[in-house]
């Protein structure tokens, strides 16, 4: 049993107090675990629903899973030992390896025992005479503690579309951020594939290996840049231990968490033929470092559309049927406004006879059936059912908790038409919360490692600074998130992020949900700063309060 949990309650006490509960044990829980009780000292639980640590890949187990940031800085940059001794196998790192490593953080910080595994929230209450929150699980009745930190991911909230007849469906179906641990055995299946976000088209190369059939349904076509996976020589990893710190300042000091350098002239400054050039070289080395052959692609619609037609191009060039490959090819948004999938033989898998395309704009969805997928045009008789259909993205796990606040607030009611946050750090209403990697910070918009560590350093910082001054309560003002509510707009809108209609930055894939641009698109290195100016200002938008004014 985790340190601090007892049977309190089992004999009728008071809820078991602990200074920190945090919800969660992907890296945010496990990193902020970590710095809370091994820096200052405090009483800390992680409670986390799945049965090991792992956050986001726990869960994400589908075949084909893979992270799009590359392994040696999708990693955590804080303990030089943990960055020596880890050796990444791939360019990429496939789930099960982030897993391992995920595990071996939580073995050689020995955070296990502050976390509670196979529990979930299913309330939080903030007390206000109590000055505390009132955190209910499942397993191990009401805690409580003084600071609530969410740790809960962007990602982790399945968005399964309400199609008639699912139940009635007599094959199997699976979302891929549910995906069944003992894994799904394709073999001679006819597989319906939903979805051609970053998700199905990792899944689609792979399913295709394996099933007899595979029907792809598409809504909307995507630009896709091949991986350029590969295994890392040992040649390679030594260059990455060299300048292991180098790449590091380069991640932080960028827009996105990448240390990427970007070439640093407008795609019209230069000559087709080096613009082609370029764009061939930024293929060849695959990934999402293409977004950096220019320095304007995602600010410039011109110099954006230069990008998406070259990649236009390269469909054309890998699908033979040109019928297939004009249903592929992206029309409605620019390359990269909605979050750019990164692929191994994607496009090529259309070539094979056992795969099928399905357009569901031309010929939409009707209902599922007990044999399969009922369009428009026909019933495509199916096996096995893949929901490759995303996430209610950044506010679905934070609504799910089921938040209460100061004063009657519940965040449900106050994010109705929007999230609304001071710096994505902390909704008004919420003292004593804070949601790393919230709507509102730059998030999912970087190497999200990244974005995680400045989070979770400014939260611990600001619980340090909190103890030493003796302040007891941190909470900010409706008139702060209004701000920065409207930056967060501002920043988005001085980009090529919005233009896409159906993006879930926006909420636009979540059928209800409000439309609004939710992580903050100014820039991981320029967000970090102001984070530290608050800080440094003491905690500017926040009013801080002792116990006497509390009480
Ligand atoms: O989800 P998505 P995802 N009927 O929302 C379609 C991260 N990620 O799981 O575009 C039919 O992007 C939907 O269509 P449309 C990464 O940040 C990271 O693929 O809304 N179709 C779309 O095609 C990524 O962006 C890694 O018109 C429906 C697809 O389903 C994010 O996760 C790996 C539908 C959903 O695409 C989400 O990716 C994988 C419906 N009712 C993912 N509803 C890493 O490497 C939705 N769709 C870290």
């Amino acid at each position: 049993m985790p340190d601090g949990i007892n049977n309190h309650q089992a004999q009728g006490g008071a809820a078991p107090q602990f200074d920190a509960i945090i919800v969660g044990a992907g890296f945010s829980g496990l990193y902020q675990l970590h710095q809370l009780r091994d820096q200052l000292g405090l009483n800390v639980l992680v409670i986390e629903a799945g049965d090991d640590v792992g956050g986001t890949w726990y869960w994400n187990r589908y075949p084909g899973a893979r992270c799009d940031s590359e392994s040696h800085y999708y990693s955590y940059s804080f303990s030089r030992a943990l960055q020596e001794e880890w050796r990444w196998s791939e360019r990429y790192p496939e789930h099960g390896e982030i897993r391992r490593y995920l595990a071996h953080v939580a073995d050689r910080f020995d955070l296990r025992r502050n976390i509670s595994l196979n529990t979930r929230l299913t309330a939080a209450r903030w007390d206000e005479a109590g000055n505390r929150w009132l955190i209910d699980t499942d397993t191990r009745g009401t805690l409580s503690a003084t600071v609530f930190i969410t740790a809960v991911g962007c990602l982790s909230a399945a968005n399964i579309p309400q199609i008639p007849g699912l139940d009635t469906f007599k094959g199997a179906w699976h979302h891929t951020g549910r995906w069944p641990h003992q894994g799904v055995d394709f073999t001679g299946k006819r597989v319906g594939l939903i979805g051609t976000g970053s998700t199905g088209i990792q899944a689609t190369p792979v399913i295709a290996q394996q099933a007899a059939q595979l029907t792809v349904f598409q809504r909307t076509a995507n630009y896709s840049i091949p991986a350029r996976n590969r295994p890392l020589t040992d040649e390679e990893w030594s260059e990455i231990q060299d300048s292991y710190e180098a790449i590091r300042e380069r991640a932080r000091s960028s827009t996105n968490g990448h240390p990427f350098v970007i070439f640093d002239k407008s795609a019209l400054d230069v000559s087709p033929a080096e613009r082609s050039r370029r764009y061939e070289e930024a293929w060849a080395r695959g990934g999402l470092g293409f977004r950096a052959a220019f320095n304007d692609l995602l600010k410039n619609p011109a110099a954006n559309a230069t990008a998406s037609d070259f990649i236009r191009a390269k469909i054309a060039e890998i699908v033979r049927d040109p019928a297939t490959a004009a249903k592929l090819t992206p029309t409605d948004h620019p390359f990269a406004s909605k979050r750019p999938p990164v692929d191994t033989d994607y496009f090529d898998t259309f070539n094979r006879a056992n795969v099928t395309l399905v357009d569901i704009k031309a010929t939409p969805i009707e209902r599922i059936e007990a044999r399969g997928i009922q369009t428009t045009e026909t019933l495509h008789e199916l096996d096995i059912i893949v929901f490759a259909t995303g996430f209610d993205a950044l506010t679905g796990p934070l609504l799910a908790l089921g938040i209460s606040g100061a004063g009657g607030h519940n965040l449900r009611q106050d994010w109705a038409a929007g999230p609304r946050s001071y710096l994505g750090l902390q909704p008004p209403h919420y003292p004593n919360m804070f949601t790393i990697t919230g709507p509102g910070s730059p998030s999912v918009l970087t190497n999200m490692p990244v974005a995680i560590e400045q989070h979770t350093q400014w939260i611990t910082a600001c619980i340090s600074y909190m103890r030493a001054h003796g302040f007891v309560r941190i909470e900010t003002s409706e008139e702060e998130a209004g701000t920065w509510v409207a930056k967060v707009n501002a920043a988005a809108n001085a980009t090529l992020l919005p233009m896409a209609n159906s993006s879930w930055y926006l909420g636009a894939n979540v059928p209800g949900k409000p439309r609004v641009f939710m992580p903050y698109a100014g820039g991981m290195a320029h967000y970090a700063r102001i984070c530290d100016e608050v800080a440094r200002d003491g905690y500017r938008g926040f009013t801080l309060s002792r116990a006497r004014q509390v009480a």
